[in-house]
């Protein structure tokens, strides 16, 4: 079966890595959001293009889910002894990853040609695709009427400042990056894996091109499952439960199920929100409640199962 992820964050790569597992390489498309991406001391920094092919690398700092593991900060520490901008915590190794993407980008390489020679380097074996060879950039609209970068909203001030919008610059003329309407065409399902619905799915739904095709490829009967990011409530990292609230809308499972609704024929979320199974249903897509935390692979492996057999029956 032939499936086409939409990743980005931690949450999103740690699905991508257990459907990784689940599925033959062949079978595997993980399409990434580039919106949180920045130029930062002169390198350009793809955070969820690499908090994804780390992750299915085997590389990934496990407790932090992004940058990798074993890291040193010589870099960093004499970063900060100059005076130098040191809240972006880059380290050592995970250095070369921007320095070499820089120095391709630099000579016109595009992106997701970069992407697929450090995805061999790092013996990834399924597509990583970036969603856009073009620059699409999330800007955080704020309550005190300022447009932050997302970097310096999401690190920089701690996702601190209340927001009341988001826009992705760049999305209007941005094309898909290569392979990935075709991708999706030839995809016997497409999974929305636990990212961000805001700022890590809506910037891949903001390119028109896939967007289309999805719409397009659903409409001819494509299903479409996405796992729940919020559980209890809560987001289990990151700022989407305080989006969600700051929006004016309650953080629930069924919140993310009615963000997408029309594009879902299933939704998956977490045993502690099965009581939200039936007004899901309601939006006109099938349900299913299960243990969605992912606390080790295994539990990575096991959620994506869980998914894939979900879309027989939705
Ligand atoms: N997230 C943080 O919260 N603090 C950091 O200092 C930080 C550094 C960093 C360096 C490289 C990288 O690939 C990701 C990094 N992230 C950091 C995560 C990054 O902000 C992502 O945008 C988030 O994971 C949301 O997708």
């Amino acid at each position: 079966m032939k499936i086409v992820a939409l990743a980005g964050g931690v949450g999103g790569a740690k699905l991508a890595h257990g459907l990784a597992m689940a599925l033959p390489s062949a079978d595997l498309t993980v399409v990434v959001n580039t919106g949180d991406d920045f130029t930062h001391l002169g390198l350009h920094i793809c955070p969820d293009v690499d908090t994804v092919c780390y992750t299915l690398a085997g590389l990934a700092n496990p407790v932090m889910g992004w940058g990798l593991a074993g890291e040193s900060w010589n870099m960093l520490d004499s970063l900060k002894r100059l005076g130098g901008p040191s809240w972006f915590n880059m380290g050592d190794r995970d250095i070369a990853t921007h320095l070499e993407r820089t120095r391709r980008l630099e000579l016109g390489e595009p992106l997701s040609g970069i992407t697929r020679a450090f995805c061999r380097a790092w013996g990834v074996q399924p597509v990583v695709l970036p969603m856009s060879d073009d620059p699409v950039a999330t800007w955080v609209q704020t309550v005190a009427g300022e447009e932050l970068p997302f970097q310096e909203y999401f690190v920089h001030q701690g996702c601190e400042p209340q927001v009341t919008g988001f826009r992705f610059v760049g999305a209007e003329a941005a094309r898909a990056a290569p392979g990935v309407v075709e991708a999706i065409h030839n995809a016997d399902a497409i999974v929305i894996c636990p990212s961000n619905p805001w700022v890590s799915i809506a910037p891949i739904l903001s390119v028109a091109e896939i967007r289309e095709e999805i719409w397009s490829r659903r409409k001819a009967g494509m299903k479409i499952v996405a796992v729940s990011p919020i559980i209890g409530g809560k987001a289990l990292k990151g700022p989407a439960a305080k989006m969600f609230a700051e929006l004016g809308i309650q953080p629930t499972a069924l919140a993310v199920a009615e963000k997408y609704a029309g594009l879902l024929s299933g939704f998956v979320l977490d045993n502690v929100d099965a009581d939200q199974a039936q007004a899901v249903r309601a939006l006109g897509m099938a349900a299913l409640a299960t243990d969605s935390v992912m606390k080790s692979d295994d539990d990575r492996r096991r959620l994506a199962e869980i998914t894939l057999a979900f879309l027989d029956v939705c």
